[in-house]
């Protein structure tokens, strides 16, 4: 009897150590999420325009990803649209994993209408917070974006108290024709660098402030004295934006998949491809409010050359009230030349730097590289003629897109690679 006693202690034992490796594993190792991205040209409209455009899962933006920080997704991506693209998983840093990356030509050739692709994504740094996806073809990425959830690892949590929900809101463009082709037109006929949109979105909406206004808009519902966590996504194409919601503090806890020291603002400053976690709480009377972006623009004043609008979203609360003929517009919201508001709030974003989330800035240079990025004036023959052309350089070297992937070039040996 004793015995048995004694066997079954061990084995229990033996299972509690067991279990506890699995976990450890478990940890280590992470979770497999699988994704089917479909890249189909959709109908959208938007400022009364109807247009055709390139979108993943017929979504505008596209859908999320949901990892914890040690898993991996596998995202099967089948091309039924027109055109050879590719898509990048932007900020995720994947050591010892090039083959996913993403950038057309660089890791890979473009996945080309009719073919699909799987992409092996691995959240293995020490990573967690909001990152995106966006195909990585010419201007593709106006309408083929898309958030990237990486939540605490199983057995951890948020360095702040846990929030009562949370959001993803991706701010991005509206062409009313095809960017692509805006884009090349401009190259071509006008030395011009980008294209401007004709409005800005939250949400796949430009709001209530813009012709066409009985369109949808953009709506978050909360629950008065909850506090939320918004994941916004600058997914717009080379635009700096000011974020603000009306009468609501904003406190951003993360940027870019790094938690930062909690910073209390009432607008953000957000750079293109930048992301930023910032809490909400739902602390004023019961109404509706406006959640608005605008650009800022750094350029000359007198140069008219940007997006003049503001687009708009609503924050709604639950519950019985009249809602307000015209929810109020955010008055902290900078206008579109205010420097000042832009650089201020960027020079106080400090990184979280905790035990458990160490700022881990290397002290040790072992080499010094001294590299120009400039935009030259080159010329070239189009249709018989010389035309002189604007191309960016670095160390005074342009790229032209080779008809491989370079990486693929490097890994086989089959061509000399420079930095
Ligand atoms: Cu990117």
């Amino acid at each position: 009897m004793a015995l048995e006693k004694m066997g079954s202690a061990v084995q229990f034992l033996l299972l509690v150590l067991l279990s506890g490796l699995m976990l450890v594993c478990r940890i280590a190792e992470g979770d497999t999420h699988y994704y089917d991205f479909v890249l189909k040209d959709t109908n959208f409209t938007r400022l009364c325009v109807t247009k055709t455009m390139l979108a993943v899962n017929e979504s505008f933006p596209g859908p999320v990803v949901y990892v914890h920080t040690g898993d991996t997704a596998i995202i099967n991506v089948q091309n039924e649209g027109s055109h050879g693209v590719t898509i990048h998983w932007h900020g995720v840093k994947q050591p010892r994993n090039p083959w996913s990356d993403g950038p057309d030509h660089i890791t890979q050739c473009q996945i080309q209408p009719g073919t699909s692709f799987t992409q092996k994504v691995i959240f293995s740094e020490d990573q967690e917070g909001t990152l995106w996806w966006h195909a990585h073809s010419d201007w593709t990425r106006a309408t083929v974006h898309g958030a990237i959830v990486v939540l605490p690892a199983e057995g951890t949590t948020y360095p702040f108290p846990q929030p009562d929900g949370e959001e993803v809101i991706v701010l991005a463009c509206w062409y009313d024709a095809d960017q692509n082709v805006e884009l090349e037109y401009d190259l071509i006929h006008y030395n011009a660098t980008t294209p401007e949109s004709d409005a800005y979105t939250i949400n796949g909406f430009p709001g209530d402030l813009v012709a066409c206004s009985s369109e949808p808009a953009y709506s978050l519902v909360v629950d008065y004295g909850k506090t939320y966590l918004l994941r916004i996504v600058n997914a717009a194409m080379n635009s700096e934006l000011f974020f603000a919601i009306s009468e609501h503090n904003l406190t951003v806890v993360g940027t870019d998949g790094t938690y930062t020291k909690p910073l209390v603002t009432n607008y953000l400053m957000i750079t293109p491809g930048q992301t930023m976690d910032v809490l909400i709480t739902a602390n004023q009377t019961p109404s509706y409010y406006y959640m608005a972006i605008r650009q800022f623009v750094t350029i000359d004043p007198s140069i008219p050359d940007f997006t003049n609008m503001t687009a708009t979203a609503i924050l709604q609360y639950r519950g019985n009230y009249t809602p307000p003929a015209s929810p109020s517009l955010p008055t902290t919201l900078p206008t579109f030349y205010q420097l000042d508001a832009g650089y201020n709030f960027t020079s106080k974003l400090r990184s979280l730097a905790s035990p458990e989330h160490p700022a881990n800035v290397p002290q040790n240079v072992t080499t010094r590289m001294f590299i120009t990025a400039s935009i030259n004036l080159v010329s070239y023959t189009f249709e018989g003629i010389i035309v002189p052309h604007i191309a960016s350089t670095l160390n005074n070297i342009s790229f032209m897109d080779p008809s491989s992937s370079i990486l693929d070039a490097y890994y086989r040996y089959t061509f000399v690679a420079y930095y």
